[in-house]
């Protein structure tokens, strides 16, 4: 009896010992600034470094939970297409002048538009590490709660900078093809970030197709296989793609909330490739978006150097904010190492906040809404008339448990 009882207790005690020396322990993702350095661009593990840590805080960090101010209206966040007449016109202005204050930071004010490309920068590339391995907030669960918060405050920021607590940042509505609504396609470029003679809101450093004006944005493109490179069909092709590719992110997978949430992320889990950790959306159109833009917008280095990676993004995070509403199967994870990841993100008075992912769940708690714009164009089409989107039993697998991981770099990894 006595002899069992030790050889029992040696198990536990081996098991512990050999568990804790994985690494590997069930804990939510925690974002801190210590040990931060620099990052592996690309997906590999042989890129070359990127240094984009944050400057440290000269204060304590304050935790953030956003409250609905009820004595506002919400902000109405709108379809950038639909914009019209002097409304679009002070939009243009303030958005200009915004990015224009932003960019005239000093380098090292986290505030800068810089220091948002390099925030963004530092949670892709595994410069941040948990558990000492480098965190990378896409492809899994963690890819729409960063957003959003990253997407607040940079709208903050540049309330703050405008001194207009109502300015609104509003989105580049690429998946509606123009039927209902205000009844204009927002399937292009946007022209408001699309002026080279503005500096302030254009980027140089996009693909040659962002200079044509009516060119619609491919959906459809494959941001990680280069046989699936935009270009080369016609206008009612690729429009029939793009709702297609958003049946497919959207729909085809309504009884697997998984699948269009992303992958199950814990600290000490190692960075994966896109198929493998990737949800519906993130993995399509999203990433099609990168692509499409091209060159700094398709590098998760210099993205958010772009002002045009906003109001791609806010989409996203509407589109987030559709899918819960379409059935109530899609529901959010509600496992605490994804409610209780931690986030850390400078406020327009360069005070560094700390924030949980469960309180990115309400949008209306930040004091914001989107426009209720017609999704039906691929919620009722696109059911595969253009015979491009793959079988739902050929989409990527997602991962559940980390001996199924294949890391980025194509190696198995087991635990
Ligand atoms: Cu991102």
């Amino acid at each position: 009896m006595e002899t069992g009882r030790i050889l029992l207790l040696s198990c536990v005690f081996a098991l512990l010992v050999c568990y804790s020396g994985t690494g590997v322990r069930a804990a939510p993702v925690k974002i801190t600034f210590d040990g931060c350095k620099p990052g592996r661009v690309g997906l590999g593990t042989d890129g070359p470094l990127m240094h984009c840590c944050p400057p440290m805080p000269k204060g304590p960090i304050v935790d953030f939970v956003p409250v609905r101010n009820m004595s506002k209206p919400l902000r109405v966040r709108k379809a950038l297409q639909c914009l019209e007449g002097e409304e679009l016109e002070i939009y243009v202005q303030k958005l200009r002048k915004g990015y224009a204050l932003m960019r005239a930071l000093p380098l090292d004010d986290p505030r800068c538009l810089e220091q948002h490309r390099m925030c963004h920068c530092a949670h892709s590339t595994g410069a941040y590490t948990c558990q000492g391995v480098g965190v990378d907030i896409h492809f899994g669960w963690l890819f729409y709660p960063f957003h959003r918060f990253f997407l607040y405050f940079h709208e903050r920021i540049l309330q703050h900078l405008l001194g207009d607590p109502d300015f609104t940042l509003h989105f580049w509505n690429w998946d509606n093809a123009g039927q209902g609504g205000c009844g204009k396609p927002g399937d292009i470029i946007p022209p408001m970030y699309a002026d080279p003679t503005q500096h302030s809101t254009f980027h140089h450093n996009r693909h040659n197709r962002t200079y044509h004006p009516d060119l619609v944005v491919d959906l459809w493109v494959d941001a990680w296989n280069e046989t699936r490179l935009p270009g080369g069909f016609s206008k009612e092709v690729t429009k029939a793609r793009n709702l297609e590719t958003m049946h497919w992110a959207m729909i085809t997978l309504k009884d697997a909330p998984e699948g269009f949430s992303g992958r199950v992320y814990r600290a000490g889990y190692p960075r994966v490739t896109p198929y493998v950790g990737a949800g519906t959306l993130e993995v399509s159109a999203h990433g099609a978006l990168h692509k499409w833009v091209g060159i700094d917008m398709d590098d998760f280095s210099f993205a958010a150097g772009d002002p045009l990676f906003y109001p791609h993004h806010e989409n996203i995070d509407r589109l987030w904010d559709v899918w819960r509403n379409l059935s109530p199967n899609n529901t959010v994870p509600n496992d605490p190492d994804f409610l209780d990841a931690e986030f850390l993100f400078y406020d327009e008075n360069i005070v560094l906040r700390r924030m949980k992912a469960r309180h990115a769940l309400d949008m209306s708690a930040f004091g914001y809404e989107y426009e209720d714009v017609p999704n039906v164009e691929w919620l009722t089409q696109g059911k595969g008339d253009a015979g491009v989107a793959p079988p739902a039993d050929e989409m990527p697998q997602l991962a559940e448990d980390l001996s199924e991981l294949t890391l980025s770099d194509g190696s198995e990894r087991t635990f």
